[in-house]
């Protein structure tokens, strides 16, 4: 894990924080369960905060009983001179099938922000195709309305920990799609995060 110069904003108060004020973009995907890529992301470096929802359909107002046309997505804001939107995409193929033939619920898809996004999705589409012999089911598409999915839902192998959960002052409340501190936790307590990677933002802000 390469160590910045400059010491991210974020890292500079003792602790890791649920408010972050960064200027961050944001990458929004769909990959099977939304819970899965929670975690996943929610630990990376540079991705300040996560939630999960539907998106990529049309009708208005989804609900986890009521998706219709809708699939189960994670919206990530990440600060870009942390991680990179290719780095974001190389975790989205590294971590589901896109071959999968599943229910709209669960498809695989990149729906992108800009048209820098666009066309680094596309590109590494055709990259997987060349390393599949399978049809690749993902399908890149314009970003439009997401859909925050129930609290419950939020952060949900955090919420399972209880007693964690209240310890950092976290309910299942709002805070749970806005806070740093609950998105990092949400990963390392899946094992997505490992030592290394905690004790080098630790060292950052100098407490051992
Ligand atoms: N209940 C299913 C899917 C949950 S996900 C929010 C499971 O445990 O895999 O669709």
């Amino acid at each position: 894990m390469g160590q910045g110069r400059s010491t991210a904003q974020y890292r500079n108060m003792g602790s890791l924080l649920h408010d972050v004020n960064v200027s961050t973009k944001k990458a929004t995907f769909s990959m099977g369960c939304f819970w899965a890529p929670d975690s996943l992301f929610g630990v990376q470096k540079g991705v300040i905060r996560t939630r999960v929802g539907y998106a990529g359909g049309v009708m208005e107002n989804p609900t986890y009983r009521r998706i219709s046309d809708h699939t189960e997505s994670i919206d990530i804001d990440y600060d870009p001179n942390e991680i990179t939107y290719n780095e974001l995409l190389n975790l989205f193929w590294a971590y589901h099938d896109p071959t999968a033939r599943t229910s709209k619920q669960y498809t695989s898809l990149i729906m992108y922000h800009d048209e820098e996004q666009k066309e680094l999705a596309e590109k590494t589409l055709k990259e997987e195709e060349k390393k599949k012999s399978s049809y690749i089911v993902t399908k890149v598409i314009p970003a439009k309305e997401f859909y925050d999915a129930e609290d419950y839902h939020q952060k949900y192998r955090l919420q399972q920990h209880t007693s964690l959960l209240e310890a950092v002052g976290l309910n299942r409340g709002s805070k749970l799609k806005t806070s740093h501190l609950a998105a990092r936790l949400n990963g390392y307590i899946v094992g997505f995060g490992g030592v290394a990677q905690f004790d080098s933002e630790i060292n950052q802000i100098g407490i051992r």
